[in-house]
């Protein structure tokens, strides 16, 4: 089916440690979501056992506020990558959304997310497209973003502009494909590189985090730059299959019901060169962005 099916619905993986402070205006904000969403939905919060408690009062918000918050307590070592992939393992609909619970990613944003959805294999909230921006970001941390998400665009020739990004929408039938181990706790990239998705990217605002610590580290750039090493020979393979098949050698995209939709398709399967900002339209809940061949 291209289109999301209203009768569908969409399960919300967030991985948290120690946001205690921020969870309870994150739940409020996807409570006030939800009536756009137009379908059931569930929160699937995989929590690592936080000291402050962040699991606890997760579920009785989600109790008051009429959410249906359920929350999964790995074993095992501590990881933000593990605990997206238990997400996404333990989660009820087809329909999935993964955000970070630190108030980065707008829950507002979601119910755009899941219209453009159109045909394509995921949607990715995206940094790094035209319209997007972000809030208050110390020079050093944007040079290290910006550092990574170049490493992972060539370095894996993926052609997504933030294949860093934690905040995207997939069909976890299509996830079926992809092994994510959540090591490097870059799940998207995972995806990106394995399963070669049809993506689009929207733009959003991207907020620094108000309340809490950030758990990013210096092992967190060196597990990043593992994953990368690890990742290289499945890019160096679709690659090399491009190479012998021709550009063609892959599935076109879906077609989309509405020809204009379609441009919006980005098949992420190689280098190529791709134009941008060229048909920006308004979308119910902001700007939605197009990538072309
Ligand atoms: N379950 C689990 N969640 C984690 C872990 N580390 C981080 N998280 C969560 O993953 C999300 C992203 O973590 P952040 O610390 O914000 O990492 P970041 O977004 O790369 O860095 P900042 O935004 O600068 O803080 C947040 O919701 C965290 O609570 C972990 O070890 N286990
Ligand atoms: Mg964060």
């Amino acid at each position: 089916m291209a289109w999301p099916d209203f009768s569908e619905g969409l399960s919300i993986v967030i991985p948290t440690y120690n946001e205690r402070d921020n969870i309870e205006q994150l739940l409020a904000e996807i409570a006030s979501v939800a009536p756009q969403l137009k379908r059931p939905s569930e929160v699937v919060l995989v929590d690592d056992r936080s000291p402050d408690g962040t699991a606890e009062l997760a579920s009785q918000l989600g109790r008051d506020k009429g959410l249906d918050v359920r929350v999964v307590t790995p074993n095992g070592p501590r990881s933000m990558g593990g605990a997206i992939a238990r997400g996404l393992d333990v989660c009820r609909w087809d329909l999935v959304c993964v955000m970070d619970a630190d108030l980065s990613h707008p829950p507002s944003l979601i119910p755009c997310l899941i219209a453009s959805l159109d045909g394509g294999d995921g949607v990715v909230a995206s940094r790094y497209v035209p319209g997007a921006d972000i809030e208050s970001w110390p020079a050093r941390r944007h040079l290290i973003s910006l550092g990574a998400t170049l490493i992972a665009r060539i370095g894996l020739r993926v052609r997504c502009r933030d294949p860093l990004s934690g905040f995207f929408v997939f069909r976890r039938s299509f996830l079926q494909s992809v092994r994510i181990r959540g090591d490097g706790n870059k799940p998207l990239l995972e995806i990106l590189v394995q399963a070669r998705p049809v993506v689009s990217e929207v733009p959003y605002l991207f907020r620094n985090r108000q309340n809490g610590e950030s758990k990013l580290n210096v092992r967190s750039i060196g597990e990043f730059l593992g994953l990368v090493v690890r990742l290289w020979p499945s890019s160096r393979d679709a690659m090399i299959r491009q190479e012998t098949s021709g550009l063609s050698g892959l599935d076109p995209p879906q077609p989309s019901p509405n020809p204009i939709e379609r441009t919006s398709l980005l098949r992420d399967d190689g280098p190529l060169e791709f134009q941008v900002g060229r048909n920006r339209v308004e979308h119910a809940a902001g700007h939605r962005f197009r990538l072309h061949r």
